[in-house]
């Protein structure tokens, strides 16, 4: 490992408030550790630290108006600056900062910790999103579909988001797996020249070659820091399906290891995601079965533990 011990911390983050959906969001880190993680880490001879989920409802503000469209501005903008908080505390401490999720509006947090540990640091987003809308240009009006805005400074000024100051550079992010992309999207994409992989490439050059490409463009001598955040989204919905927004056409089973597995050979790997894991109630989400959770669940740690060294042989 270049960069840290083989040690991982891990910063659970039950939080739904970038997103409006009730399907549960907030509680799929408490299944990812219930389902073993740490016992998993621990069987890859990984130190592992968790000092329990994070009580991010309690920074829930009384009152919280729409800036413009953006829904929980400052309830999201709080949580985000305590999660970049604890993923600073572990990188500083040479561990990998692993951070479960809870909606994507939390990689505003966990990226801009990353950055203040290690400026020159590069991100692999894998998503079917692009989450790069702006307070302009958002319909949804969800921060989760916005942190890479504010990463880049794009986002203008939004009042409670003054801590966001490590700006990443457009030519150190490369996308995997996007399909679902709004025009306003695309055309800062195309603006500031930044590298997308979607799934269309992914068909063209096979996973392999669109991972090498991505690691090429954001870290051509593989010496910087590896930020890795995944949206379980960016998996078909036939793998994940336990997601608040899936997206048909998605990566397969072995396309999201093969991209975990070839991150963690670069062992630049400091930080990593796994977000978007939803648990919902049967009477609110009768469509989505025990089996199909136990599937995303059970997707989200072989993920996490790929990107942690598990091989297959
Ligand atoms: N682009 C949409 C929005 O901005 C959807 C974002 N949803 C996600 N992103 N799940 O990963 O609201
Ligand atoms: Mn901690
Ligand atoms: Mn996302
Ligand atoms: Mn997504």
């Amino acid at each position: 490992y270049k960069f840290v011990e083989k040690k991982v911390g891990i910063i659970g983050c039950p939080f739904n408030g970038g997103q409006h959906r009730n399907i549960g969001v907030e509680k799929g880190p408490k299944k990812l550790m219930e389902f073993g993680l740490i016992e998993q880490l621990e069987e890859l001879e990984w130190g592992v630290e968790f000092d329990g989920h994070h009580k991010l409802n309690e920074l829930r503000p009384a009152e919280d108006p729409n800036i413009g469209k953006l829904k929980k501005p400052l309830y999201v903008s709080r949580v985000a600056e305590t999660v970049s908080k604890a993923v600073e505390s572990h990188l500083k401490r040479k561990q990998v900062a692993l951070t479960l999720g809870g909606d994507h509006s939390l990689a505003l947090g966990t990226v801009s910790g990353t950055l203040s540990v290690y400026p020159d640091a590069c991100l692999i987003w894998v998503d079917a999103h692009a989450d790069i809308n702006t307070p302009e240009t958002t319909k949804s009006g969800n921060l989760h579909g916005c942190p890479v805005s504010f990463l880049l400074g794009i986002a203008g000024k939004v009042p409670g988001f003054e801590w966001v100051n490590k700006i990443l550079s457009p030519d150190r992010i490369a996308y995997i797996g996007l399909r679902d992309v709004e025009t306003s999207e695309k055309k800062i994409l195309k603006q500031l020249g930044i590298k997308a992989f979607s799934m269309h490439e992914v068909d063209k050059y096979g996973i392999g070659k669109v991972v090498e490409m991505a690691l090429d463009a954001v870290n051509p001598g593989r010496t910087r820091p590896i930020h890795l955040s995944f949206d379980v989204d960016a998996l078909d919905p036939t793998v994940a399906p336990s997601t608040g927004t899936p997206v048909r056409g998605g990566l397969t089973f072995r396309e999201g290891h093969y991209i975990c597995e070839a991150i963690h050979e670069t062992g630049c790997l400091v930080s990593v995601d796994m977000m978007e894991v939803a648990v919902p109630d049967h009477e609110i989400y009768p469509d989505i079965d025990d089996s199909q959770v136990f599937a995303t669940v059970t997707v989200g740690l072989s993920l996490i533990r790929c990107c942690l060294g598990e091989t297959l042989l």
